[in-house]
């Protein structure tokens, strides 16, 4: 095959890894249950991993002073009293990254005080994975194209 056409077949096939709409995976919505601990000035966990239509719980437990966790672009939140666990109930059905933070001010690095909410499934991975796949099968033919 002309080594150019080659090179902007493979150009194509980036493009489509990269933007081409996944087929949607009939995954069944889930319950999911997480305990985050709260503490200054930091979540733990602080990334959560969740499908879209799972119905998410958020289990809240205050290590130190009173902390509270709002997520962005669902407009919910809830707060806990130390010691105490406070919980949050809502179905994940907007797709995305969504960051989650304090809204109780709770010292001086409360600001930093963020994790994240991923809604969806985890596309970067494998589309990452087929574009470096698709470098490499490109890097090949220009080096033969110039032996
Ligand atoms: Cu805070």
């Amino acid at each position: 095959m002309n080594p150019r056409l080659s090179l902007l077949l493979i150009g194509l096939a980036g493009l489509a890894v990269a933007f081409a709409p996944l087929p949607v995976q009939p995954i069944a919505p889930q319950e999911r249950t997480f305990e985050i601990d709260a503490r200054q000035y930091a979540y733990s966990p602080s990334e959560l991993q969740v499908n879209h239509g799972d119905t998410v719980t958020i289990q809240l437990v205050s290590t130190d002073v009173v902390h509270g966790l709002y997520i962005d672009g669902y407009d919910i939140s809830v707060e806990a009293d130390p010691g105490q666990t406070a919980s949050l109930t809502f179905i994940a059905n907007k797709s995305g990254s969504f960051r989650f933070r304090c809204n109780v001010t709770c010292g001086a690095m409360h600001p930093f005080m963020i994790g994240k909410l991923n809604v969806g499934i985890d596309n970067w991975l494998y589309r990452s994975i087929g574009l470096a796949t698709l470098a490499i099968f490109g890097t090949v033919i220009s080096m033969r194209q110039k032996a």
